[in-house]
Order: C-alpha cells, then structure tokens, then sequence
C-alpha cells in the first residue's frame, strides 16, 4: 500500500506562501469539518482507531509528525513536514500518529461532521471490517 499524497499548488512571492484548498478540486471531498491538532508532546502517540465512512486529508501546516496507515494487510508509514503535501486517508484504514515535533499543527479536513459512531477504536473489529 501507498500512502496517498496529494501536492498542493504553492502561490508564493517575496510576501510569503499561499496554498488553496477547495472540494472536490484539490480536496477529493466536500469538506464538512476542519480540526487542527497541535501542542503534543513529543512522545505521544495518538488515533488508534479507523472510521466506518469518513474521508479526510492531513496537513503538517507546521512542523512536522508521522503516519501509521493500515489497510488490514498492510502497513505504511508517512512523514509530514510540508504545508503544501496532504495524506489522503480513506474509510476503514486504521491511522496512529507519532512523532510529533513541538511546533506541529496538523490540519486535518474532513468530509463529515463529527460522530463518534463511525469510529472503530477496536483493532480485532477493524481487521473483520476491513476484510
Ligand atoms: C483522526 C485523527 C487524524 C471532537 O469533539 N470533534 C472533532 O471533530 C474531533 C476530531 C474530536 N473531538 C473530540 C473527541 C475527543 O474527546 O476531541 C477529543 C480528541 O479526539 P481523538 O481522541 O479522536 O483525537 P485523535 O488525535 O486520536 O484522532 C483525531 C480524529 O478524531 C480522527 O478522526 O482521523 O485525528
């Protein structure tokens, strides 16, 4: 398995960047809900779950922070450092992120509003789902 990386167009002049996100043109959803994660600590590992239905796209807008993706056969492991490369993670992939540096903000764009009825926190159920 792949990660799937989405680059996005860069608008930078002597004033600085500017990256564009819009659905379904370089967000392969429509965006219902935006979270940006930050101020964790270093050795902290976090997601452990899989979702039943949601799509999303994860942003290092700063710092930088790793990925565990899991399709239930295989596993891929991804760096994010740049704010102009998203990870597109699909339903029923199981996501940990770990490796946070301290200035990391990862945002994360999402194509459904929160439930937590869509998450499967248990991994034995998740490998039955997604298989
Ligand atoms: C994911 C990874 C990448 C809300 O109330 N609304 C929200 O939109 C979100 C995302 C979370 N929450 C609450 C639920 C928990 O009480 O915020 C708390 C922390 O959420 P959670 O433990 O699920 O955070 P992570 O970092 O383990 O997972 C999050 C997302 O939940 C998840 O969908 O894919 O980031």
């Amino acid at each position: 398995m792949d990660p799937v990386l989405i680059h996005f167009k860069e608008m930078s002049d002597g004033r600085g960047g500017l990256v564009a996100l819009e659905q379904h043109q370089n967000i392969p959803f429509e965006i219902k809900r935006v979270y940006y994660i930050y101020g964790t600590p270093v050795n902290t590992r976090r997601g452990f779950h899989a979702h039943k239905a949601l799509e999303q796209v994860a942003i290092c807008v700063k710092g930088a922070c790793s990925f565990l993706l899991d399709n239930g056969k295989e596993q891929v492991e991804c760096r994010l450092d740049s704010s102009t490369t998203g990870l597109y993670i699909g339903y029923k992939i199981w996501r940990e992120m770990y490796d946070f540096t301290e200035d990391c903000v990862l945002m994360v764009l999402a194509s459904e509003f929160y439930d937590e009825a869509d998450y499967i926190r248990d991994y034995e159920k998740f490998l039955e789902e997604a298989n």
